[in-house]
């Protein structure tokens, strides 16, 4: 027998981490995760970043996963650490984050015996369940990494999503041999039957106006849909999917989804390709927005057959695969009609001109952005109403890495998520900038991690939409509530004393004029900087967003 060095379960598994290719991890320290903190604060390998709460920390490592392509990583306490992550992991499964969520358990001859152990949490397992794509828990010492190893897998196979394990704090501490084999898994990709490439092909060679939507299970597919788009395909993306080609490329009508002249363009549509999207509520004005009458679809999850609009044909594979074999079996076939190019650009034109219309005095906070960030930047967005107008569509993204948005409609996840992205460029030398836009009442949610990134230099420049106000609930007040405001109303910390306190930079800004300066400010400065934007004194926008929009509504609108 060789010899064989003894090492914690907790260094075995940062071990492995490393070898996932983990560059940057986040969590809080606890009594019930410091044997696996110790073994990343000893290696040094992995940055580890202290985020001030675990909600904040999970939202960290689902923005660096989002924006790396890598596998996120959090690491929480048991009990109310691992549920104060809970509303975090929902927000990952919604959008379909790589992650890995370890989280601690009480010693385990004391488990599940109701003997009021302090952090005990009965049926954490259950929680876990509810908010993961899958959850473990880890037994003993000898089964740990086998069981760590199969919750990267997991997360990291199409459709990908987070796993959580719970480790009984003895564990992680108990020593076993040093593992001879600590590299992951292979991750494989679900090849598409042959003979359903070839039914798909047969039926989009006819097509005149073939248009691609592209969801966040598209993301990694940018090669193979330029292929196609040389051969005349149109694009259409969700929020998740944008990106996967440039957005102002001309085939791409960037994520305009539910705009009025886009719903008439896929009224001329005689072959829409659905891509990796849910078709979710939003994207769709909840299912109801008219789309082409011929509809395809390709996902990894052969449940998605059907799910939200029929289909007419469904190829069950991963989205590359199946493009690739799509695009390799349409070469010198398609016949596409010339004037669907100049079709697509009017429907994006006239999108954008009742976009413009719709922000009002914000469309000069629109082209000053577009102007400063270039075409390698991260674009993480809460759920605010600038985001919901205009930030889901603009700027222009040129990478699918680069947006992150608070998909399931959590506020106040944006910050964190800002910080993420910021430590996931820095370790990777992408040296993006990122840029975040929160509204003031997502803002202070989670205004702790705040501190998080000045101590981190997270590299962001914070968007701050301050109305004083939750904005979108007193426009869902007046439309539905007969005007009455309550709980609405704000105190709202004076940011430029609360950034210097905080020790990072501010600018406020009350006339769009200063706005450029104000960016410019913000960009020379390496680490976090808030651009407030006094929405008082600027004004409001000239649509009233008022929740999800709806297909009556946004007709009335001609949205
Ligand atoms: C975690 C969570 N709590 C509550 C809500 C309900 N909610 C949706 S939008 C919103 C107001 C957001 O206000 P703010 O960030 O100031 O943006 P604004 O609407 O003013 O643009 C609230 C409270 C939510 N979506 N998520």
């Amino acid at each position: 027998m060789p010899n064989v060095n003894r090492i914690t379960v907790g260094a075995a598994i940062a071990q492995f981490l490393e070898n996932c290719g983990v560059k940057a991890a986040f969590g809080v320290i606890s009594i019930h995760n410091m044997p696996i903190l110790d073994a990343f604060g000893e290696r040094g390998n992995i940055r580890f970043v202290m985020a001030r709460g675990e909600a904040g920390a999970t939202n960290m490592a689902d923005a660096y996963a989002r924006t790396t392509g890598g596998l996120g990583v959090t690491v929480t306490s048991t009990g109310t650490a691992a549920g104060n992550a809970a509303g975090s992991m929902v927000e990952a499964i919604t959008a379909g984050t790589p992650l890995l969520h370890l989280t601690g358990q009480i010693d385990s001859p004391y488990l599940d015996r109701n003997l009021g152990f302090i952090h005990e949490a009965n049926h954490q397992l259950d929680m876990l369940q509810a908010v993961s794509k899958a959850a473990f828990r880890i037994r003993t010492p000898e089964t740990a990494i086998g069981i760590v190893k199969r919750a990267v897998q997991i997360a990291m196979t199409a459709p990908t999503g987070p796993v959580s394990i719970e480790i009984p704090i003895d564990v992680q501490a108990a020593l076993i041999d040093e593992p001879a084999d600590l590299n992951p898994l292979p991750v494989a990709a679900l090849a598409p039957s042959e003979a359903a490439l070839d039914e798909l092909a047969q039926r989009l060679a006819q097509a005149k106006r073939p248009l691609l939507w592209l969801g966040g299970g598209a993301r990694q597919a940018g090669e193979q849909v330029r292929r196609l788009v040389k051969l005349g395909f149109g694009v259409i993306t969700s929020t998740q999917g944008r990106g996967v080609i440039p957005e102002n490329d001309p085939a791409c009508l960037g994520s305009f989804t539910v705009a009025k002249p886009v719903e008439n363009l896929y009224q001329t549509v005689d072959a829409l390709l659905v891509v990796g999207s849910r078709l979710r509520s939003n994207e769709t004005l909840k299912y109801a927005i008219k789309l082409p009458a011929t509809r395809y679809r390709i996902d990894a999850d052969s449940q998605a057959d059907g799910r939200a609009y029929t289909t007419d044909f469904f190829v069950n594979g991963d989205a590359t695969l199946a493009l690739k074999g799509l695009a390799d079996r349409l070469e010198g076939r398609m016949a596409v009609d010339p004037r669907f190019l100049d079709d697509i650009q009017s429907a994006r034109q006239g999108a954008m001109a009742k976009l413009r219309d719709d922000v009002g005095p914000y469309a000069k906070l629109i082209d000053t952005l577009q102007s400063v960030v270039g075409e390698s930047f991260n674009w993480v967005r809460d759920v605010t109403l600038s985001n919901s107008i205009w930030g889901n569509r603009l700027p222009c993204l040129h990478d699918s890495k680069a947006g992150v948005h608070a998909l399931g409609g959590g506020i106040g996840l944006g910050l964190a998520m800002g910080v993420g992205a910021a430590v996931g460029a820095a370790v990777s030398g992408s040296g993006k900038k990122t840029f975040t836009l929160a509204g003031d009442g997502g803002f202070i949610l989670n205004l702790g991690e705040l501190a998080t990134a000045v101590q981190e230099q997270a590299d962001m420049l914070i968007v701050l939409m301050n109305d004083q106000a939750y904005g979108v609930i007193k426009n869902i007040q007046d439309a539905v509530y007969g005007g009455r405001k309550h709980y609405v109303q704000l105190h709202t910390p004076d940011y430029a004393l609360l950034a210097q306190a905080m020790g990072l930079g501010h600018a406020r800004v009350k006339s769009l004029d200063e706005l450029d300066g104000a960016l410019k400010e913000g960009l020379a400065a390496k680490g976090p900087f808030i651009v407030e934007i006094d929405m008082l004194s600027v004004g409001g926008f000239n649509t009233k967003f008022a929740g999800p929009p709806v297909k009556a509504a946004a007709d009335k609108a001609g949205a």
